[in-house]
């Protein structure tokens, strides 16, 4: 302690995120990359990084982007045929059932390309991207409904959803928001497009959501800010955005019965814009599956209490964290006791006899989770760069602590379900400013650790984030995730099926067909079959290679010269890598992973010819 000058704390600190060599952490944490378009993959609480997860973005560990199975599922995120390489992620989300974690899927959104993906927690692997037809930035996914039946994604800039061209004197007509419920099934794993549905909303900028639960099943929340419809315009002298929505004192929680919207689409209640079944504003508002309620200016989360009775909206702009109550909202609305309607004709409800209670927490609110403990909640205070732990139940402040610095998100274990755990809190700050070694003025990104489980918060470790922003993260008990070791031999692990280019020990061989030369190729220490593959300049190559080993974490890799190809070839997998000889030459090929004594013998040759 002392030849390092610690403190009694420090140690303490230490050695409750201490994990021991070999040591398992508690619980896995799935944070978004923000501009990375990727996951982050860390232990709590050692806070060590486990594995990047390929998204939205070329991932070259991986493969992703790199050979053509990842390619197919990089590419469905393409939009209107325009390849796109990166994403904004913002919101991962577990996939549940009854209300917790089941460990079997991980969604997440993109912001700046209204994109959602589906990981598979057997393999950590993408295997989906859905693009939404009908927005043009999206920041209210992914929160998933308690069987995971449904992905919410919640549009945000509003935007016409043709592709046509639209003046801004047209935005209050022309320009719409909307919820989007994408069909979830478990057994493929995939979202169905043709099952899923939107809820048009008004061109309120849509923010974030949550499903509710137990006693508040059946509905959804979703937050807006600018229900001014301000449109900016500096240079056509009008105020900028940033004033032009803070004009009113109030924006508009919306309200969704996602459940009654579903039967509605089954009745043929819903008409299909670019492909997507959607329930018109004045559908839903006849149809009673749509309310609004005034909320505090600004706000960012939405979070619905463990017991589903309440829901917890911060609005940056107001120092109270407000707490609805699912119950008063109810009876409002069984009462038919309407305050008014919006210019679209959408009920809206009274805010003071909606709320269970309101809190002063301090300044610039942001996010709320909750404790194991009952009652307990901890929100984020942007502009106060603080933590506040606080009663929802008797609407009581607890405990503050200091975080470094400007806390966005934070997240409680499984704070989000209906069983959280408790224990620990990470506080996602967005900057870190003197936290660590200065890198250039582009900072890390700082997860803080702070452990819960006792009256007092206390701080316990600062994990710098070099990947992007860290706008949410989810924590699931490690138990719970239950990856496999190795694949069925022989498997595109980006579809789970066989491989087409599959291939037995001994089997291995060179197809030519005119200008295609096909290789069906094994990897297993230490060699790659074939060791030569020869071409003339103007053929297609395709390369498949099957990784045969059944040793866990023996994965071999795979590059060719100057082709700016690279496969991550896992125990069992099948992968293809394909390019066009497109200048004769001596083109090394090797395995990229150091995977035996004999790994830099595990080489060949692909020699292309002139013509
Ligand atoms: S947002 Cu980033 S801090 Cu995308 Cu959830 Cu509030
Ligand atoms: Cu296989 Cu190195």
């Amino acid at each position: 302690m002392k030849a390092r000058g610690l403190t009694q704390q420090n140690l303490l600190a230490a050695a409750k995120t201490y994990v021991p060599t070999g040591g398992r952490d508690e619980f896995t944490a799935f944070a978004s990359g923000g501009q990375s378009g990727q996951i982050i993959v860390y232990g709590i609480p050692s806070m060590r990084i486990m594995k990047y997860i390929g998204v939205f973005t070329p991932e070259p560990w991986q493969g992703y982007g790199f050979d053509e199975e990842s390619k197919k599922v990089l590419r469905q995120g393409n939009i209107d045929g325009k390849e796109i390489n990166w994403g904004d992620t913002h919101h991962p989300a577990l996939s549940e059932t009854n209300g917790d974690y089941d460990g079997q899927f991980l969604f997440i959104n993109d912001k700046a390309n209204p994109r959602l993906a589906v990981i598979d927690l057997r393999d950590f692997e993408t295997k989906q991207i859905v693009v939404n037809p009908l927005y043009k930035s999206e920041h209210g996914g992914a929160f998933v409904t308690p069987n995971t039946d449904y992905v919410i994604e919640a549009s945000q800039y509003p935007a016409p959803y043709s592709k046509k061209f639209v003046p801004l004197e047209r935005f209050n007509e022309e320009y719409r928001g909307g919820v989007t419920y994408w069909k979830f099934d478990r057994k493929s794993g995939k979202i169905d497009p043709k099952q899923s549905f939107t809820v048009e909303l008004p061109p309120y900028s849509q923010d974030l959501s949550d499903a509710g639960k137990l006693v508040s099943d059946g509905w959804s929340f979703t937050n807006s800010f600018c229900t001014e419809r301000y449109v900016g315009g500096i240079e056509k002298g009008r105020p900028p955005y940033e004033a032009g929505c803070s004009a009113k004192d109030t924006d508009y929680l919306h309200m969704i019965n996602w459940k009654k919207a579903a039967e509605l689409v089954k009745q043929g209640k819903a008409k299909k814009i670019n492909g997507m079944d959607v329930i018109m504003m004045d559908t839903a508002v006849k149809e009673g599956i749509l309310f609004l309620i005034p909320e505090p200016k600004s706000p960012h989360g939405v979070d619905v209490t463990p017991d589903g009775k309440l829901i917890t909206v911060a609005g940056k702009l107001d120092s109270h964290v407000s707490v609805y109550s699912f119950d008063k909202i109810m009876a409002q609305i069984k009462a038919g006791k309407f305050e008014s309607k919006d210019p679209y004709g959408i009920p809206v409800l009274s805010m003071k006899d909606s709320l269970h209670t309101q809190v002063a927490l301090g300044l610039g609110p942001l996010h709320t989770q909750y404790d194991s403990k009952p009652c307990i909640a901890y929100t984020s205070l942007y502009v106060d760069s603080q933590v506040a732990k606080w009663n929802y139940c008797e609407g009581k402040v607890l405990d503050k602590l200091n975080i470094h610095y400007n806390i966005g998100h934070l997240m409680t274990m499984e704070g989000d379900t209906e069983h959280p755990k408790g224990h620990y809190l990470v506080a996602l700050n967005k900057l870190a400013i003197d936290r660590f070694i200065p890198v250039g003025p582009l900072h890390p990104q700082n997860h803080q650790l702070i452990d819960i489980s006792e009256d007092k918060m206390q701080l316990l470790y600062d994990m710098p984030l070099p990947l992007g922003e860290p706008h949410y993260v989810v924590a699931i008990k490690s138990t719970t995730l239950k990856p496999g070791i190795r694949y069925k031999v022989g498997t595109d692990s980006r579809t789970d099926e066989p491989s087409k280019g599959a291939t037995r020990a001994g089997e291995e061989r060179v197809v030519r067909k005119g200008k295609s030369v096909e290789v069906f190729g094994t990897e297993i220490r230490s060699h790659i079959t074939p060791e030569t593959i020869e071409a003339e300049v103007g053929d297609e190559v395709t390369i498949h290679l099957t990784n045969l080993e059944r040793a866990e974490d023996e994965t071999h890799g795979f590059t060719v010269d100057t082709y700016n190809v690279h496969a991550s070839v896992e125990p069992g997998k099948t992968v293809t890598v394909k390019f066009k000889a497109d200048r004769e030459g001596v083109f090394p090929f090797y395995c990229t992973e150091f995977c035996s004594a004999l790994h830099l013998e595990m080489e060949g040759y692909l020699l292309v010819k002139p013509k």
